[in-house]
């Protein structure tokens, strides 16, 4: 099958929530050599935001939804190791969370597996995670940069406190902060004095290189 028609299929597995479906677009892209992270973005994420549009919309409902995040969960699975494999020389640490309230984290696991294949050490908090205790692990493991998800609008705020959090603590500029998310903006950065914005895994990647060689 060609890389369009499978990016096609990739989309409609998320929109009829079939992760059978989705489990053999996923293992079909490693066995036809095609990249898996080109298959993630323009596919299963593609598909699960129209996902999210048609929840929006009130045309889906959070069941639905739950199904649609399972079936990503199962793709990322897949290409995990994938795109994880090709590690390169240590460059630098980082701790990454999703931010307090929020559960969203099927776009940190992909930025953090695309980050790691360029030799940055990861230390994954999880999600929901409080920024006292994001501060408290960065100053103990002494890392470079702390990257934040945040998906829904009333969470971004917590991106903001973080920034805050740093210069009492006498941490800002010492520690570099990258912040992502869908409703994150580059505006939104500048406003919270965040060193870097990322609209997806590979632009996470890229500003994430740039602020540890500064
Ligand atoms: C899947 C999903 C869920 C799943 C999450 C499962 C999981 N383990 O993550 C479940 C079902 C649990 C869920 C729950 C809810 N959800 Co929801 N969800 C989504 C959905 C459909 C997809 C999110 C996703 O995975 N996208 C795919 C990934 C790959 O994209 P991404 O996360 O944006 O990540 C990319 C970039 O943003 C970037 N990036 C991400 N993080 C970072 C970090 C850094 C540092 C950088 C540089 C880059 C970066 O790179 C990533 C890869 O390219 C979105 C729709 C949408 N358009 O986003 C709604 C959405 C985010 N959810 C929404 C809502 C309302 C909810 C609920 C409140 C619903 C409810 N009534 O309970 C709850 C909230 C629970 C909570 N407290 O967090 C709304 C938010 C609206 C708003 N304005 O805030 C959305 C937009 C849907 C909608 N249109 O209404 N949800």
């Amino acid at each position: 099958m060609s890389k369009d028609a499978l990016i096609k299929e990739a989309i409609e597995s998320m929109l009829i929530c079939d992760k059978e479906k989705a489990i053999k677009v996923a293992e079909q892209t490693l066995l036809d050599g095609l990249d898996p992270f080109i298959m993630l973005t323009e596919g299963f994420s593609a598909g699960i935001r129209q996902v999210g549009d048609l929840f929006g919309r009130g045309q889906l409902f959070l069941p639905e939804l739950m199904v649609a995040a399972d079936v990503m969960q199962a793709v990322t699975g897949i290409f995990e190791q994938t795109l994880g494999g090709k590690s390169a020389q240590k460059k630098g640490k980082m701790v990454f969370a999703t931010v307090e309230g929020d559960v969203h984290d099927i776009g940190k696991g992909i930025v953090i597996s695309l980050i790691k294949t360029q030799g940055i050490e990861v230390i994954d908090l999880g999600r929901d995670v409080s920024v006292s205790r994001i501060i408290e692990v960065a100053a103990q493991e002494n890392v470079d940069l702390i990257g934040t998800s945040a998906l829904l609008t009333t969470t971004m705020v917590e991106q903001k406190k973080l920034e805050d959090e740093l210069k009492k603590h006498g941490l800002k500029g010492k520690v570099k902060t990258m912040v992502g998310g869908a409703p994150v903006t580059q505006r939104w950065a500048d406003r919270i004095g965040a060193d870097a914005y990322g609209e997806d895994a590979s632009e996470a990647v890229n500003k994430a290189l740039e602020l540890l060689n500064q």
